[in-house]
């Protein structure tokens, strides 16, 4: 009976374990991400486990190379890790949710003098990577016979310090490949960070586990969208209405100023540059534009 009491007990409080980068490129969008969905996490601190004092969850900071093993272990349930770690390491895991941080792509680059001809160039070639089940499997199916050579850090100096002919590696802005005389031949593949999780969860985590990806899809919804307020002449109210539909379809309510209405409405961001002369044309005016927190569809 004392044990059923325990254990029930601690089904209840059974806690959902987010494996996420300790120190790096990822660390704070991480974290940043659970603090826009209102799940406050301790930052670490140097340690290896924290709680979270508002939300069934604890997090494991571990390097990203290590995330992959401990979720498909179960150590961790879940983790943040970016899609280039994941098929690098080729684990039994289950993309969740991919989260649009930390985009990069895995590329092939060569010395800036040299002269591509095609993906038959690397015929022969000697490739430095960090990634070479990736590059292996690109140079199966394509066909390429060429040598992988696996260094674990600073593989755009490989070139140049003739370890190799040319580098297999990641590429956000391009400037790493710049400054060591490289340019990038072909994108093999594009990365962003993703939220993974262990094949085999039981109910009471998958529960918390789809509580947290509704909140972030809401955030990531809102971050696409605007509140966008106007004033409007009311016979010009049935055309701004066709320019800006909403979700539904936009509130009115009426100025003080007769003949005149406020139009609330949420409009996608990446359209607004294209819609704010034909508000103004239709004699829209005084277009306020605010951000929304949250958005539930
Ligand atoms: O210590 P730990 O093992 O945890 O971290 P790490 O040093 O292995 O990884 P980290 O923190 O550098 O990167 C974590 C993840 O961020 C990567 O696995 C990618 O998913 C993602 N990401 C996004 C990047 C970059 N952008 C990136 N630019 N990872 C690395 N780079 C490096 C790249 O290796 C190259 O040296 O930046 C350089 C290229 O950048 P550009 O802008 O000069 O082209
Ligand atoms: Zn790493």
């Amino acid at each position: 009976m004392l044990q059923t009491f325990f254990s029930l007990k601690n089904k209840n409080m059974e806690k959902l374990r987010i494996a996420i980068q300790k120190s790096g490129r990822l660390s704070e969008k991480s974290l940043t991400l659970f603090a826009e969905c209102d799940i406050t996490l301790d930052s670490g601190g140097g340690r290896l486990l924290a709680s979270s004092p508002d939300f069934p969850i604890e997090v494991l900071y571990l390097r990203d190379d290590d995330i992959p093993q401990y979720v498909a272990d179960g150590v961790a349930d879940v983790g943040i890790v970016g899609e280039n770690v994941i098929n690098e390491k080729c684990k039994k895991l289950i993309v969740t949710e991919k989260l649009g941080f930390g985009k990069c792509r895995l590329s092939l680059a060569i010395p800036k003098n040299e002269n591509y001809t095609g993906k038959e160039y690397f015929n022969g070639k000697r490739i430095a990577t960090s990634y070479p089940n990736i590059l292996n499997k690109y140079l199966i199916e394509n066909k390429i016979n060429a040598e992988i050579h696996e260094i674990s850090g600073s593989v755009e100096i490989a070139p140049n310090i003739g370890l190799a002919d040319s580098i297999f590696d990641i590429v956000s802005s391009g400037s790493t490949l710049f400054s060591n005389n490289l340019k990038e031949v072909e994108i093999v593949q594009y990365s962003e960070a993703v939220m993974v999780e262990h094949d085999n969860l039981n109910e009471n985590k998958k529960n918390i586990l789809n509580d947290i990806i509704f909140r972030i899809r809401s955030v990531q919804e809102a971050k696409k969208n605007k509140y966008i307020l106007l004033n409007v002449p009311n016979e010009k109210i049935d055309a701004i209405i066709k320019i800006i539909p909403g979700m539904k379809s936009p509130s009115i309510l009426p100025l003080a100023k007769e003949g005149w209405s406020s139009l609330h409405s949420v409009i996608a961001e990446k359209d607004f540059w294209k819609v704010i002369d034909k508000l103004k044309q239709k004699g829209a005016q005084g277009i306020l534009i605010i951000p929304i927190e949250k958005m539930i569809l």
